[in-house]
């Protein structure tokens, strides 16, 4: 966890509330954290649900691993400590996007249950709705679509293990997931509209 560096700062609050930004946009803000082996479908699927959101006129935003990456974590790599920063800077974006109104569709491997929960408890309820993007390494690693999945298996024959989750670093399934999609018998638009009729249910369409 993140220590405190910075002494002498005050919050400064506004006077336009969540409440008023929720109204503008006819929606509840929430944080759909999809988490999964590499290649279990969650980019896939975020691409498809924002899209199908917005034909909704509902604004969401995706935040997906690789592009986060690129910029805001690119000094991080994939040591049990970098991973566990990595999603702790991604939950802040996310609580900001959540208080902002948007429907954030956030998709990381997010391997240790510990720094998904950590998210969980800094959000409200109802804020957090986890999704567990569920394929057996069996599945993932034939789909295998970066190749990573081989690369890993050749660099753990030579003895030089990359720490890549699911083969020689682990991933941790969570205990209670709001949702479970089995994207091995799932097209991925079946696992979108899923997730799309979760947040219909629970009236996040509403402001
Ligand atoms: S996380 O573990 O910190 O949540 P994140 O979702 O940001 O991972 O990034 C995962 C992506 O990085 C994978 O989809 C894959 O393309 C790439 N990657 C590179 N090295 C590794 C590794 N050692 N373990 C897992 N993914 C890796």
């Amino acid at each position: 966890m993140a220590e405190q560096k910075a002494t002498n700062i005050t919050w400064h609050g506004g006077t336009v509330t969540r409440a008023d930004r929720e109204r503008l946009l006819g929606q509840r803000g929430v944080t759909l954290w999809m988490t999964g082996l590499s290649g279990s479908g969650k980019s896939t699927i975020a691409v498809i649900v924002e899209q199908m959101l917005v034909q909704r006129g509902k604004l969401a935003y995706r935040l997906d691993g690789d592009n986060v990456r690129h910029g805001l974590n690119k000094n991080l790599g994939f040591s049990a400590e970098d991973r566990a920063e990595n999603i702790r800077r991604i939950g802040e974006v996310a609580k900001l996007f959540t208080d902002a109104g948007v429907i954030v569709i956030a998709s990381f491997i997010s391997p240790y249950r510990r720094d998904r929960d950590a998210i969980r408890a800094a959000m409200k309820p109802g804020e957090f709705v986890e999704v567990f993007v569920d394929a057996p390494l069996t599945v993932a690693e034939a789909r295998d679509p970066k190749g990573l999945y081989k690369k890993a298996r050749a660099a753990i024959a030579e003895g030089k293990g990359l720490g890549f989750t699911g083969l020689d670093d682990p991933y941790e399934p969570p205990d209670k997931p709001d949702i479970i999609l089995e994207t091995e018998r799932l097209t991925p638009e079946q696992s979108a509209g899923r997730i799309v009729d979760f947040l219909a249910r629970r009236d996040y369409f509403k402001a």
